[in-house]
């Protein structure tokens, strides 16, 4: 376990599930006062009247320990009536909304509509799932990412993630309303906190989890100024994702499917605020090719099947902080 100061300030960004993994992990490990987790916001959607948080929703019920580790999405032990119910009234139900889950939507989208900002709504959600640290949209604006296709058609996230079971080809993506859009207020004052010493980029797919968080106009203005040590976790091993279409984006995107290939991405994209960069025993032969990108390289597991493969990817991670 490394030693940090009491005061230590951690900033971990997490889209769905495999970012959530080292979540738990760094929740494990900090404090809550310790270290603050932005989920992506990118993947949410209006649906059936409801506003649909995915990847907030997913870091909260992983902190919560009601994930269902399964399906990765969702409540464990969930009952399906209201969508049974939903199907037999000839309703939407390509996206599988749970009963247990459903009243997480419903208590959001009757306080977003009370006006109150995604932050506060969160707040309270993680209130009632006695959570302790905190858990934080990266804007209390809208921002939705859009897939651009082969076939020209422009889909929706979720349409094209879940209806479309990430068949389509991708040609590229936008977040539309972003550059309308500010960090949260749990974002800005993470970001702008004195004691900031790291920033934790988790595991998530590069493109339509970590980019978003990190385009939110200002965050990475702000990353620069503070000089913090930023280590990205990678998402792809030996070739594969872990989990969801990141390897097959980059197939169709004309990258190789390699964590050198996502290191090359994020420094492209964000130059020198990313110092470090975390990559699996298996393609330990490519740590050469990772540091000649400038960048700290750990190779360690980050293959998290158990919770103390999160502790201690969370710990290695920690290494890369200021005072270490
Ligand atoms: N993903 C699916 O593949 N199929 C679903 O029916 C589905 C329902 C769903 C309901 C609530 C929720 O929070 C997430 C859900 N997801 C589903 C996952 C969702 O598409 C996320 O965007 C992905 O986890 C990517 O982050």
């Amino acid at each position: 376990m490394t030693k940090l100061p009491d005061n230590f300030q951690c900033l971990g960004l997490s889209g769905g599930v495999g970012g959530a993994k080292l979540a738990l992990g760094l929740s494990k490990v900090l404090a809550p006062e310790q270290v603050t987790l932005i989920a992506n916001t990118g993947d949410d959607f209006n649906h059936l009247g409801f506003h649909i948080c995915p990847d907030l929703d997913t870091v909260m019920y992983t902190l919560a320990d009601v994930s269902n580790k399964e399906i990765g999405w969702g409540q464990e032990g969930e009952t399906w009536h209201f969508l049974e119910a939903l199907q037999r009234l000839e309703g939407e139900t390509w996206f599988q909304l749970g009963d247990r889950d459903l009243a997480t939507h419903v208590t959001r989208t009757v306080k977003l509509g009370q006006g109150r900002t995604l932050s506060e709504v969160t707040q309270d959600l993680c209130r009632g799932l006695s959570i302790d640290h905190a858990i934080v949209p990266m804007s209390d604006d809208t921002i939705s990412t859009v897939v651009h296709t082969a076939s020209g058609e422009t889909l929706s996230f979720q349409h094209y993630f879940v209806r479309d079971r990430c068949e389509p080809v991708v040609t590229g993506f936008d977040f539309e309303g972003i550059e309308d859009a500010e960090p949260s207020p749990g974002f800005l004052q993470a970001l702008e906190d004195p004691n900031l010493e790291l920033i934790v980029i988790c595991p998530s797919n590069p493109f339509v989890s970590v980019d978003p968080i990190l385009l939110v106009p200002g965050v990475k203005e702000l990353i620069a100024e503070r000089k913090v040590p930023m280590v990205a976790v990678s998402p792809i091993v030996s070739g594969l994702a872990i989990k969801g279409p990141a390897a097959k984006m980059m197939k169709e995107l004309g990258m190789p499917q390699t964590a050198t290939a996502v290191a090359e991405h994020y420094k492209g994209k964000y130059g020198e605020i990313l110092t470090g960069f975390i990559i699996d025993e298996q393609d330990r032969a490519l740590s050469a090719s990772v540091e000649a990108l400038g960048l700290e390289t750990i190779v360690t597991n980050t293959v998290m099947v158990t919770l103390q493969d999160r502790i201690n990817l969370a710990n290695e991670s920690l290494k890369f902080a200021k005072g270490n």
